[in-house]
């Protein structure tokens, strides 16, 4: 028996959400892996307008999205009823509490939020039920997530990278995607996983990737690869890959654990300019 993963998502453009429904995530869908529910958070306004936003208390640009439209929304779809919570004693705050029981997770996407990584991604993976509300204009009523987190909902916000979209339906999608496809019986091949970049504690970019042919256009592939020594091509492959780290994102260098590393990675570390005595590496001033 497969456990199936209850995913909620609401949004102002449920339609955008359609696209889930091809390639692996649409047959994890097919095959019972997920039970995906779209909602338009539109259906749970009372006005002619279908108003969900209102200008900012205490001045500026842009909207801000209502409270009550979402609390009738997000009642419904987790079983709480309304109630009043003593404000003081839940301040705004990001939470960083990080535990899945077998509770939903809400989560909001938010550009000022803490970056989402594989490490959420993983953590979220095993969970039974999410619930995504996705902002639009200039965001939501910061008292939202702080009502949920005070009913005893794991709620989280998350940015998915420094730059600002127009709304949270495609930071959903990023999110989706990265949780469903760790799930246990998702992937066709679960190898395939294991060796991709940010994966584990000791996250390193991949090292290039060829197929044949062996030379195309005149540009051939590095001899070791062919060599038929796995070892070596393994070496190869490693060095390759602390390199392009090194090079690229020197702070996922900075968090590897050196006692993780063996003899060679060191001198390949240490051969671009890194000291790896302590507990993590650090790049020696050039
Ligand atoms: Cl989660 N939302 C929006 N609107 N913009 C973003 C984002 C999220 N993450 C990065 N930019």
């Amino acid at each position: 028996m497969v456990e199936t993963m209850k995913i909620d998502i609401v949004s102002v453009f449920p339609e955008y959400f359609e696209a889930l429904n091809v390639g692996l995530f649409g047959k994890a869908i097919e095959r019972g892996l997920l039970d995906v529910k779209t909602h338009d958070l539109r259906d749970w306004t009372h006005d002619v307008h279908h108003s969900v936003d209102d200008t900012p208390v205490g001045g500026g640009a842009g909207m801000v999205m209502k409270p009550e439209v979402w609390a009738e929304c997000l009642d419904d779809l987790l079983g709480l009823k309304p109630v009043e919570i003593n404000d003081e004693d839940n301040p705004a705050t990001f939470a960083t509490t990080h535990q899945v029981a077998d509770r939903p997770v809400l989560i909001f996407p938010n550009p000022s939020a803490p970056l989402f990584t594989q490490r959420d991604a993983t953590e979220l993976s095993h969970t039974s039920h999410l619930l995504f509300g996705c902002g639009r204009y200039e965001g939501y009523d910061a008292r939202i997530p702080r009502y949920y987190r005070a009913q005893g909902v794991d709620v989280r916000e998350y940015s998915i990278g420094d730059y600002v979209l127009n709304g949270g339906e495609v930071a959903v999608s990023v999110m989706l995607e990265a949780i469903t496809r760790l799930m246990p019986g998702f992937m066709g091949n679960p190898d395939s996983i294991v060796e991709e970049s940010y994966t584990g504690q000791n996250a390193l970019l991949e090292h290039y990737q060829y197929t044949k042919p062996a030379v195309w256009r005149g540009m051939g592939v590095p001899d070791v690869l062919t060599s038929g020594d796995h070892g070596k091509v393994d070496r190869f492959r490693r060095d390759e890959a602390i390199a392009h780290t090194a090079q690229l994102r020197p702070d996922l260098i900075q968090q590897l654990d050196c006692k993780s590393l063996d003899k060679a990675d060191r001198k390949t570390l240490m051969s671009l300019g890194w000291e790896v005595s302590g507990p993590h590496p650090r790049k020696l001033d050039d």
